[in-house]
């Protein structure tokens, strides 16, 4: 990183949130600003500075970023959650307020669904500024609390350290895992000191799983082959109380559980499925218009920033603020009964 603190350069085809909001005078005002744990500006848009195919190109060191930098990330907030500064946020993870029937009981197009909610630990700094005693701290609490889980949430946690090459590649290439070296994480400060404080737990069936100290601190999944929504939402449901007894999380009344992504903020919660649509991936047009108007993302199979395979993609939720978990859960599924319905239509 340049040691300068001077106005980035971005080249003019750049189409991150970072280089739209990031103007000359909110760098001045903001350039020589820190949170009391040392983030500064530099720190949360180095990012986007170095990855100028950043769809965002922002990431907060603790709580107080989205206040101390607020005239980067409230523009950013408004226009991916369409939430202003004034709004606020509420929780509902009921299961029984979710309408959502098996959008493909035959198995035709849904291979797998899998929900996950980002959480963090409350009076801690977000990955981006955390020392590595606190996060040795944070993998041990949060593995302790994870080994007292029972029923069908018990499991085991495998830290990364002395996890071998092969069965880290294959829990990844099965999308258990996270991946390593992902360089937009890497200039955001989220891989320091790799592999320490880092690893996985999940139970035997691998439909529960948790992630330790990647981007948020916690990444608590649910997964499961088929389509049943709503039993991988119950299953998730279910687990966060659980955590919940034993770990505090970082939550406010505005922003909803705090997250090192802006984009993550509220719910913290991603719900997929990986489905084929091999007739409809060749109107790229039409599928765009339907995923648009459910509020949905395209992703490939090997989660962000990579590629579908042979017509399949990852569909999820976009919104994550200003609407509950049940609401995320409500949009994935009612845009996926649409793009099957599309799908057969073809
Ligand atoms: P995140 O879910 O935390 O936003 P990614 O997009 O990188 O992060 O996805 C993480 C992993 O989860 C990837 O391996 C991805 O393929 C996998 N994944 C996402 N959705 C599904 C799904 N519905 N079924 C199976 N694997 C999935
Ligand atoms: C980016 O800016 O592309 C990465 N920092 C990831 C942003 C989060 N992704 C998203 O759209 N949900």
């Amino acid at each position: 990183m340049s040691q300068k603190n001077e106005f980035p350069n971005f080249p003019a085809d750049c189409k991150s949130m970072l280089c739209k909001y990031l103007t000359k005078e909110v760098f001045e005002e903001l350039k020589d600003k820190k949170t009391s744990n040392g983030f500064t500006l530099k720190d949360a848009i180095n990012s986007g500075v170095k990855n100028i195919d950043s769809g965002i190109g922002v990431y907060a060191g603790d709580e107080e970023s989205y206040t101390v930098f607020a005239k980067l990330f409230d523009p950013i907030i408004q226009e991916y959650h369409g939430f202003g500064p004034n709004d606020s946020h509420k929780s509902n993870l009921n299961p029984d307020d979710l309408d959502a029937p098996n959008p493909d009981p035959e198995g035709k197009y849904i291979i797998s669904t899998r929900i996950r909610v980002g959480r963090n630990v409350a009076n801690l700094p977000l990955g981006p500024a955390i020392t590595k005693d606190q996060r040795n701290q944070v993998e041990q609490d949060v593995s302790a609390a994870l080994n007292n889980l029972d029923d069908k949430l018990a499991g085991t946690y495998y830290p990364l350290t002395g996890m071998s090459e092969s069965v880290s590649a294959q829990l990844i290439a099965d999308h258990f895992l996270f991946k390593a070296g992902d360089r937009f994480l890497e200039a955001a400060g989220l891989n320091r000191d790799w592999p320490q404080g880092r690893g996985i737990y999940h139970n035997d069936e691998k439909t529960f799983l948790v992630w330790v100290n990647e981007e948020d601190q916690l990444r608590i999944i649910s997964m499961q082959m088929g389509g049943d929504i709503k039993e991988v939402f119950t299953r998730l449901a279910t687990a966060i109380k659980e955590i919940e007894k034993k770990v505090t999380f970082s939550y406010s009344p505005h922003l909803g559980y705090i997250t090192s992504c802006p984009t993550n903020l509220g719910t913290a919660m991603r719900a997929s499925v990986h489905i084929a649509l091999p007739k409809l991936a060749k109107d790229m047009e039409t599928f765009k218009a339907i995923t648009d108007k459910h509020h949905l993302q395209i992703r490939g199979i090997h989660g962000e920033h990579s590629e579908s395979e042979g017509g399949v993609y990852d569909i999820s939720n976009r919104r994550r603020l200003g609407v509950t978990e049940v609401q995320c859960v409500q949009d994935m599924h009612d845009g996926v009964v649409a793009l099957i319905e599309k799908e057969k239509s073809l």
